[in-house]
C-alpha cells in the first residue's frame, strides 16, 4: 500500500502554506483520510492527483515518492525532453530517465500521451541505429527495459481501481518479442480505469482466446509488432476476435504491423492515446 502525507508534508511537497492545505482538504478539492486522532492524511496517489490538476510545481518529489530528478526537468521545453529522453536512454542513464517521465507525468501529461510522443520518439530514433552500430542491439535492450522500470515505477502513482472495475486482458502475439507495446497497452487501460493483466510478450494466441473465453474480460487487446504473415496466426487471431466478439467484449489491435491481420471483429488503433476514446462507454460491473 501506498503511504499517506500530512498536510504538513504535502504543503512542503509543491510550495503552499500548511493552512493552504488544510483548507484544500476541508474543502474536499483534495480527498483525504482522517486517523482516530483527527488527523488530516492524503494518500500519495491523490496528492499526485492534485499536484497534476492544478500542474504545481514540485518542490519535494521525494515526498511524494518521486525521484528528485524530477525537480530539474520540470522547466524543460516539451521538445527538449524528448530529446533529452532520447540522450539517456540511448546512454542508459535511468536517474536521469525516470527524472524525466516524472516530470512530464507530473505537469499533467497523461500516459498515452507519454508513450505516443517521447518514448515512442526516441525508440524510433535508437532503432535507426541498427544495423550500422554494432552496439545497437544492447542498445535497443536496455533502452526497452529502462522504459518498462520508469513506466512501472510511474504506475505505482496511479489509484488502485474499484472492485467493480471493467476488465482487461492483452499481450503480443507468439514470436513477437516486443515488450514496450503490450505493457504501454495495459498502463493505458489502467489509467483508464480498468483492471487489467498483460500477458506480456511472445503469447500463444490460442492461450489469449481460451483465458478470454475463462475470464470474459471487457476489453482484449493484441500488440502487433512483427508481421502475421502465417495463415495459422491469422487464423488464431480471427479466432480470439470471435471469442470476444460471442460475449460482447471489445478486442483491440495495435501496433506497427496491426494492419497484417485483416480479420474482422477488430477494432484498430493507430496510438495509445485513441484506446481511451474506445473504452470510454465501458461501464462498471453490478455487484451481482
Ligand atoms: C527495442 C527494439 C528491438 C528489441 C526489442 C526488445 C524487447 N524485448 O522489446 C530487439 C533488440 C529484441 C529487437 C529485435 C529486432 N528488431 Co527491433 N526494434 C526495436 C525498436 C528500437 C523499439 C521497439 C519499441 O519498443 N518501440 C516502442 C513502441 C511502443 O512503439 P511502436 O511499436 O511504434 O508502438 C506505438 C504504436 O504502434 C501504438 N501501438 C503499439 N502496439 C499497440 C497495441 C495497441 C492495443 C494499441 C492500441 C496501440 C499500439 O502505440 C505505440 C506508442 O505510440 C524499434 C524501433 C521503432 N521504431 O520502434 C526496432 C524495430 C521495430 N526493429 C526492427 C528490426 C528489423 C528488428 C530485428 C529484425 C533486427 C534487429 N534489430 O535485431 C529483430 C527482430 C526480432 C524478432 N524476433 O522479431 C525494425 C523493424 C522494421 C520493420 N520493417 O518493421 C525497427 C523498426 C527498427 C528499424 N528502424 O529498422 N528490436
Amino acid at each position: 500500500m501506498l503511504r499517506t502525507l500530512s498536510t504538513s508534508e504535502f504543503a512542503e511537497a509543491i510550495g503552499i502554506s500548511e493552512s493552504s492545505a488544510r483548507r484544500l482538504a476541508d474543502s474536499g478539492d483534495l480527498r483525504i483520510r482522517k486517523t482516530k486522532g483527527g488527523h488530516r492524511k492524503i494518500p500519495t496517489e491523490e496528492a499526485i492527483r492534485y499536484a497534476r490538476e492544478i500542474q504545481a510545481t514540485v518542490i519535494r518529489p521525494d515526498l511524494l515518492g518521486l525521484s528528485t530528478n524530477v525537480i530539474g526537468n520540470q522547466t524543460i521545453e516539451p521538445k527538449s525532453r524528448s530529446q533529452r529522453l532520447l540522450m539517456a536512454l540511448s546512454e542508459g542513464h535511468y536517474a536521469e530517465v525516470i527524472g524525466l517521465m516524472q516530470a512530464l507525468y507530473i505537469s499533467g501529461v497523461s500516459i498515452a500521451e507519454m508513450c505516443d510522443g517521447p518514448i515512442r520518439f526516441a525508440m524510433s530514433e535508437i532503432g535507426g541505429a541498427w544495423p550500422q552500430d554494432k552496439r545497437s542491439i544492447f542498445i535497443e535492450h536496455r533502452a526497452t527495459i529502462l522504459c518498462v522500470r520508469a513506466l512501472c515505477q510511474i504506475r505505482l502513482s496511479l489509484p488502485e481501481t474499484p472492485e467493480n472495475a471493467p476488465s482487461a486482458m492483452g499481450a503480443a502475439p507468439q514470436d513477437d518479442p516486443f515488450l514496450l507495446p503490450s505493457l504501454m497497452a495495459s498502463l493505458v487501460l489502467h489509467e483508464c480505469g480498468l483492471e487489467e493483466i498483460n500477458l506480456g510478450p511472445n503469447t500463444p494466441v490460442d492461450v489469449l482466446a481460451d483465458s478470454a473465453e475463462d475470464e470474459k474480460p471487457d476489453v482484449v487487446w493484441l500488440a502487433i509488432s512483427n508481421p502475421i504473415r502465417s495463415r495459422t496466426h491469422h487464423r488464431e487471431i480471427e479466432n480470439l476476435a470471435k471469442v470476444v466478439n460471442s460475449y460482447g467484449g471489445l478486442f483491440l489491435i495495435g501496433g506497427r504491423s496491426a494492419t497484417t491481420y485483416t480479420g474482422p471483429l477488430a477494432e484498430k488503433c493507430q496510438s495509445m492515446s485513441e484506446i481511451g476514446l474506445r473504452v470510454a462507454g465501458l461501464s462498471p460491473h453490478s455487484a451481482d
